[in-house]
């Protein structure tokens, strides 16, 4: 009999984006535990994405940090925790006595919880006294945060996921959110199954996944969304599609932002010929979004992500502000997030021109509520250095010190190979991980062990502004703490007080009390209050569901929520009244030339999470997408001399990479797409970052990360090729190798360029099979250049290596399928040596249903033979597409795809 082990299930958060999907963790009896959506999480209400369902293969201690190190002469020495941050605190008060507090920095992440952002925003800008401290999520949303003050004077998202589903259009702009919020988008379209009245929208240069199940794509050049929503404003006004009565008693700034709208993007054929949009298309666009009040736009990096970066995000509030679709279930301008806490970021003041609970650094009336509350001995008083600036100014020597926490600069910066420059010159550079290895960790001088997901515990807050808990569900591995916990101990040695945290409650109980300090309407009133949440108990803290701020308790005690903001039209500025903001169109600073014609666009595949120090471990999710590719128009691919499934280097003038050509990801001609993910961890050169120009917004401070004009040219190798093996294997002598995590395995796939003569001998070095009775099953084409060899111990696979000039070579979804069988067929073995499976069926080909790992080939297979019609068929018959639903929109691509072919055949 097995006992059920659900009583012992944890309720927690996911660890990734920021939907903020409920998790629940029930031990397994082996050890492992089972990830199922959290039934009772509003955010998701029990549905999991792929990459939420695989979190339990991503929590082993592989690779893991464990104890703290110091660089010395001949590498990093394990330390006590007192030596370690002894050294810091030492290094930090000499720097700061010689140099002042602008030569220390913080540069942490969206992905902490907000105890430990609440402690690093304390204690850099309350107590040494510098705003040097900025995030990631300066890459992320700071355009938007800028875009939302800017309008509404503070930083408020005013809409929730309900409105969502109560919206009667849904525009998405510079968002792939089938991919990178696919909760969000099942949600939209569930609403849309129940109410096909409902339509969705997408604006994004890319045909992407999200735009297969869309009614309207419009496939915006890259760089000039102004013009698009300027242009609609100057529609929407012109045909009369105003609300006066907003406008008059709820804004300023109307007239001056219509007068620049007017100026450029009056004339909608103009607008369509710059946004290389079809008319018609494009006024399609306009009269909806004309007709349908409940409207929602929701936007992240495609708009962010980008010199104007700030105004995309206050155009788009324009057009919401021009008809009062605000403040209203069903409407609004949505910012979606990208990292699970980078809206606790933004309550903590975790930017660098920010100050803690939503207050302003440049604002001594805010800046004394802060001060009082803390009882800080030294307030920062100006904005600090933003990401890109602040490691030009490491490079430059004027910072000497920098602590990096939970972030990955060397891979996610633009112009990644100047962070390594900054870093290589930094005096001292502390960095907090949970692995050992990172790019990022190679540049250190004090490693520290922080707690990861299912470890550490505290609050993040979703795109919606709901507050939940992350909770503990495994043991501290090793001697790795808490991020807040290694800060509180770090200002305890430089003499500070107020960091004698009780725990990561007693965090959260400050970080709540701050947002109420003061805040009334006679002083310095801010929206964001979640004083409602003060002076819970420790057991009121471990209990505490989901909620939204504004959250307030009432005379009676009863918690007050505000679940959708601005209803009673009263926003933040001093006078209560929304900004239109003039948004003059602009094209990005550096344009494609005749030496690099082709723009860079980057971004995220399905499967994989940022530098892939988490997702990098889950066979599943390694089977979607194996290796960084380069996507382009075929006809650019023509042009510059490169084909499918070959390698090609592209560069730009900042930096270069190598990866695999593909088609198929809907790129318009002059552009091409490369994902984010892909390191020196994973791969001899796929940083993409190393390209990226590293130009900001003026506004914001966010890198272009969308645009960087470059060339593609042919990656020449002698030959092919690809290992699988149980043991790691050293590839330093290849000229270009990707490692792919499988089950029980590693494949490599690789590219030579040295030219083999004794294949045997050179295979079995690589291999590292010194014993010449080895069960060892070779072919060998010697004047065709093919070969391929097979390691057996036991029956069993152990390694198998196959090279060709071409790349015709052998699946990699059959052979992973060899690896798991305890005893090889004769079948198998035939099958090895002819480098095919024998047996029907056997390829699957490349996964496009991670959870049931369903392969392409199977679904071909399906559809051509049992004649299916729809997804919810294919469904029915293979699973696919059944659980999570991440796969939806390939599974129609190839639906429509397939039957096209087999139309065209029967003709
Ligand atoms: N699978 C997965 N999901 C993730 C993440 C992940 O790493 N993997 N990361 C999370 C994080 S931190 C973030 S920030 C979010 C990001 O989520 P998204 O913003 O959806 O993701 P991206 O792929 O960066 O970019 C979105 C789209 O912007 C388009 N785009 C490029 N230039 C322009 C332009 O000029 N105008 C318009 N309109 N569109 C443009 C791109 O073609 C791309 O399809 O995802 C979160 N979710
Ligand atoms: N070219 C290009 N570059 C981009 C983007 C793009 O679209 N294009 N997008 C940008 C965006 S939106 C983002 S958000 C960034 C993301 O970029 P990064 O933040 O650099 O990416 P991650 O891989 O998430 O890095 C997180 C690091 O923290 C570690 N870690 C995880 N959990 C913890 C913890 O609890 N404590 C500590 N101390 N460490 C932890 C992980 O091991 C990892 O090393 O990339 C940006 N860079
Ligand atoms: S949508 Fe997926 S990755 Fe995002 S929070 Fe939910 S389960 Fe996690
Ligand atoms: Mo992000």
């Amino acid at each position: 009999m097995t006992l059920s082990t659900d009583h012992l299930a944890v309720r927690t958060t996911c660890a990734y984006c920021g939907v903020g999907c409920g998790v629940q963790a029930t031990p397994k009896d082996d050890g492992s535990f089972a990830m199922a959506g959290d039934k009772l999480h509003p955010a998701n209400k029990g549905r999991l994405c792929v990459k939420g369902s695989a979190l339990g293969e991503t929590v082993g201690l592989e690779g893991r940090l464990l104890y703290p190190q110091l660089r010395e002469a001949d590498g990093l020495r394990r330390v006590s925790w007192d030596e370690a941050l002894d050294k810091v605190a030492g290094e930090w008060r000499r720097i700061i006595a010689e140099h002042g507090p602008d030569a220390v920095a913080l540069y942490v992440s969206g992905q902490l919880l907000t105890e430990d952002y609440y402690v690093a925003n304390k204690l850099m800008k309350g107590y040494v006294g510098s705003a040097n401290i900025d995030t990631n999520s300066r890459l992320c949303m700071s355009s938007a945060v800028a875009g939302y003050k800017r309008a509404f004077g503070e930083d408020l998202v005013p809409v929730c996921y309900d409105d969502l589903e109560l919206a009667d259009l849904v525009v998405l702009v510079g968002s792939n959110t089938a991919w990178c919020h696919p909760i969000l988008f099942q949600r939209i379209m569930k609403a849309r199954e129940a109410r096909p009245e409902m339509k969705l929208v997408v604006v994004d240069p890319r045909r992407t996944a999200t735009c297969e199940l869309a009614d309207l794509h419009l496939p915006v050049n890259a760089g000039t969304d102004v013009w698009l929503f300027n242009g609609l404003l100057s529609y929407l006004s012109r045909i009369g599609a105003v609300d006066p009565r907003f406008v008059e008693q709820h804004t300023n700034g109307f007239e001056t932002a219509l007068d620049v709208a007017y100026a450029d993007c009056a004339d909608p054929a103009v607008v369509a010929k710059i946004c290389r949009i079809e008319l018609p298309v494009l006024m399609e666009f306009y009269e909806l979004f004309a007709a349908t009040r409940k409207t929602i736009t929701a936007y992240s990096m495609g708009v962010n992500q980008s010199s104007a970066g700030t105004d995309k995000a206050n155009a788009i509030i324009n057009c919401h502000l021009i008809g009062g679709r605000i403040g209203r279930p069903g409407m609004g301008p949505f910012s979606i997030t990208g990292q699970p806490n980078a809206m606790g970021g933004r309550e903590v003041g975790g930017l660098a021109n920010m100050l803690a609970a939503h207050m302003d650094l440049e604002r001594a009336d805010h800046r004394d509520v802060v001060q009082t509350f803390w009882e800080s001995p030294a307030m920062a008083d100006k904005g600090g250095l933003k990401a890109v600036d602040l490691f030009k100014a490491i490079e430059d020597g004027k910072v000497k010190s920098v602590w990096v926490i939970a972030t990955n600069p060397v891979v996610s910066l633009p112009d990644a190979d100047q962070v390594r420059r900054a870093l290589d010159r930094c005096e001292l550079v502390i960095f907090s991980d949970i692995m050992q290895d990172t790019d990022t960790t190679a540049y250190v001088d004090v490693l520290l062990p922080a707690l990861g997901w299912g470890e550490k515990d505290g609050t993040v807050t979703n795109s919606e502004r709901r507050i939940s808990r992350q909770r503990a569900f495994l043991p501290a591995p090793g001697e790795a703490l808490p991020d807040w916990k290694i800060l509180s101990l770090f200002a305890q040695r430089m003499g500070y007080s107020g960091f004698d945290f009780c725990g990561q409650h007693g965090v959260f109980d400050e970080h709540a009390r701050l947002s109420g300090f003061r805040n009334t309407v006679s002083d310095v009133p801010r929206a964001f209050d979640m004083s409602g949440l003060g002076g819970l108990n420790q057991r009121q803290y471990d209990e505490l569901e989901p909620t939204q701020w504004p959250v307030r308790r009432t005379a009676n005690g009863e918690l007050q929520v505000d679940v959708r903001l601005f209803e009673d039209h009263v926003f933040a500025h001093a006078d209560g009244k929304a900004r239109f903001i003039a948004t003059v169109p602009r094209l990005p600073k550096h344009a494609v030339s005749e030496d690099y014609p082709l723009s860079l666009n980057t971004g995220r595949v399905r499967d994989q999470w940022h530098t892939m120090t988490r997702t990098g471990k889950s066979a599943t999710l390694a089977d979607h997408i194996a290796e960084s590719f380069v996507d382009m128009h075929p006809q650019d691919a023509l042009l510059s001399g490169v084909r499918e499934g070959e390698l090609a280097r592209i560069t730009s003038e900042w930096g270069a990479m190598v990866a695999r050509v593909q088609h198929g990801g809907g790129i318009p001609r002059g552009s091409v797409f490369i994902p984010i993910h892909w390191n020196g961890q994973n791969a001899s050169d796929a940083r993409v970052g190393a390209l990226v120009n590293p130009v900001v917004d003026p506004v914001s401070g966010e890198p272009e990360f969308k645009h960087t004009p470059v060339r593609v040219e042919q990656f020449r190798v002698n030959w092919h090729g690809f290992i699988l093996s149980r043991d790691a294997i050293n590839l330093d002598s290849i000229a270009h190798w990707t490692r792919i995590q499988g089950r029980e395995f590693a494949r490599y796939e690789l590219a030579g360029r040295n030219s083999v003569k004794d294949y045997s001998g050179w295979a079995r070095g690589l291999l590292g099979v010194g014993d010449p009775d080895a069960d060892w099953l070779e072919y060998e084409d010697k004047t065709a250049g093919v070969y391929r060899a097979v390691h057996m111990v036991n029956d069993r696979i152990e390694q198998c290596i196959f090279m060709s000039p071409r790349q015709d070579m052998p699946s990699r979804a059959w052979l992973a399928s060899l690896f798991v069988k305890e005893q090889l067929s004769e079948i198998d073995r035939v099958g090895l040596l002819v480098g095919m499976p024998v047996e029907k069926g056997a390829d699957t080909g490349p996964t496009v249903c991670s959870c049931f790992g369903v392969g392409r080939n199977t679904i071909c297979n399906a559809i051509r033979e049992k004649d299916l019609k729809t997804v919810p068929e294919v469904t029915a018959c293979l699973k696919a597409g059944g659980n999570c639903g991440s796969c939806v929109p390939e599974i129609k691509k190839i639906l429509v795809q397939t039957r096209t072919e087999a139309a065209e055949i029967r003709l």
